[in-house]
């Protein structure tokens, strides 16, 4: 069903869409004037036609890693590899596109009249015509101006998971979604598909950019060679750096088990589910230990009182790499261990406030946009390439409050396990109310298994 299905079921023209449509024709012209691509035929008529609804209905190729990691090696040395990469982007991505654009159309009138919901379906729009649209590659300057106007793409789209987490918050929280919707099940639902789909965009997008780089131990954006000490080792130092910020005290982290392991990985994905982990068990850890209890006021412990948060590697066998982070910090109570996986949840707020906090931890309306975009920021764009550029996860400088943010989205254990299950891997807590939890990180080796990325069906089809 497209947009007039969709029209003709809430009974009434949709002026959103077709104030959204005017937009979109300036923006759109605006990514033109900075490409080669003339694009000044984006109008809103060509949304009532049946193009996005043919573009959803396409089979979506999918590419498994194994594949990704056989066809990219020496690519950066092969034209044709080079060009054969930039068409297959540029033929998955309106296909994708279009499957969202149809998803968010679905969503019942009072959600899409949301002005953050709104400017998602735009920038949405924006970049499925945009890119339908790119003549055919055919050389390596085609491919140069493809990916120019890729990155521009990915860096409009980072904010938009902040405008669709917020915009949805916002509907929530005003119980505008009808009865008939389980609130909490509707949301999470849309947005593990959205980011899911999002995650994979970007993963394909972000491996044809890096494609061409010749990188020592590098295919595209993968790391053939991850050491995960120095993984560890990265994520522990910013995740003190930033309890130390908002707490004025850190725990001590003590890794041990099998050293030297290396996976092949996504560098970026695995600093990300370490960081937020190690957020989680300091974040208890300094909090229960507050004047020596839980929720506590006050941090005054010196951290050599503070127990130690462990992270045990082990190589396993099965093609899987498992972590074990381990903290005292009182454990998650029965009643929350189901809810701590819902997007946004969180138990900031409910607590005392962390008491040198400078961000606004409490306040619901934080930027959400870090986790995913954060990731896939540091991908490749920006002065952190695809090194272990934790920089690349942090919010930018200059944005309201701390750099860092210690917890209060409530994205960090949802998102991690995505991202860890997004490869075939997965994320469980085993929590002991009032002693600690045992969060089990698990990594299947990517190339010992014929891994396939998942792809969202177009709910519409
Ligand atoms: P946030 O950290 O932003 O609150 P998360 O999704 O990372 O969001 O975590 C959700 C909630 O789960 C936290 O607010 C906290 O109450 C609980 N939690 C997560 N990890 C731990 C842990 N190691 N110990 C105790 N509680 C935890
Ligand atoms: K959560
Ligand atoms: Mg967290």
């Amino acid at each position: 069903m497209g947009l007039l299905g969709w029209a003709a079921r809430h009974a009434r023209p949709a002026p959103w869409l077709l104030a959204a449509l005017s937009q979109q024709s300036g923006q759109a012209r605006s990514y033109t004037q900075q490409s080669e691509y003339h694009l000044n035929t984006v109008r809103a008529e060509s949304f009532y036609d049946s193009t996005v609804e043919k573009y959803a209905s396409q089979t979506v190729e999918v590419l498994s890693l194994r594949q990704m990691l056989s066809f990219g090696r020496n690519a950066w040395n092969d034209p044709e590899k080079i060009l054969k990469s930039g068409r297959y982007v540029q033929r998955e991505l309106p296909k994708r596109l279009a499957r969202r654009l149809l998803d968010l159309q679905l969503l019942p009138y009072i959600v899409v009249t949301n002005p953050h919901i709104k400017k998602v379906y735009n920038q949405y729009y924006v970049s499925f015509e945009t890119l339908r649209r790119v003549p055919p590659i055919r050389t390596l300057e085609d491919n140069q101006e493809f990916s120019q106007l890729l990155r521009q793409h990915l860096d409009s789209h980072a904010p938009m998971l902040d405008a669709l987490a917020t915009g949805l918050r916002e509907c929530k929280s005003k119980e505008l979604v009808g009865q008939c919707l389980t609130m909490d099940a509707f949301f999470d639902s849309m947005l593990r598909s959205r980011i899911r789909s999002r995650i994979s965009r970007r993963v394909i997008a972000e491996q044809h950019l890096h494609i061409s780089n010749k990188r020592p131990a590098f295919i595209g954006i993968i790391c053939t060679d991850l050491d995960v000490a120095d993984s560890i080792d990265f994520a522990v130092q910013k995740t003190k750096q930033v309890c130390v910020e908002t707490y004025g005290v850190a725990p001590d982290v003590v890794v041990s088990g099998d050293a030297g392991v290396t996976i092949p990985y996504i560098p970026t994905h695995l600093d990300y589910m370490l960081y937020e982990l190690l957020k989680n068990a300091m974040r208890a850890v300094v909090e229960s230990h507050r004047n020596g209890g839980r929720n506590g006021s006050g941090a005054g412990l010196p951290p050599a009182k503070l127990p130690p948060v462990h992270v045990r590697v082990c190589g396993g066998c099965n093609g899987t790499l498992t972590f074990k982070i381990s903290d005292q910090g009182g454990g998650i109570g029965d009643d929350l261990m189901d809810k701590v996986w819902s997007y946004g949840f969180t138990t900031i707020g409910s607590r005392s406030p962390p008491p040198s906090a400078s961000a606004d931890l409490s306040s619901p309306s934080g930027s959400a946009s870090g986790p995913d975009s954060e990731v896939v920021e540091g991908l490749g764009s920006g002065a952190h390439g695809l090194g272990h550029g934790l920089q690349g996860l942090m919010r930018p400088p200059g944005e309201a409050g701390s750099r860092y943010q210690m917890a209060g989205l409530g994205f960090g254990l949802p998102l991690s396990r995505l991202y860890a299950r997004y490869f075939g891997g997965d994320l469980k807590l085993q929590s002991i109310s009032g002693y600690g939890v045992d969060a089990y990180l698990t990594l299947r080796r990517l190339e010992e298994q014929e891994w396939q990325e998942h792809v969202d069906a177009p709910s519409t089809l």
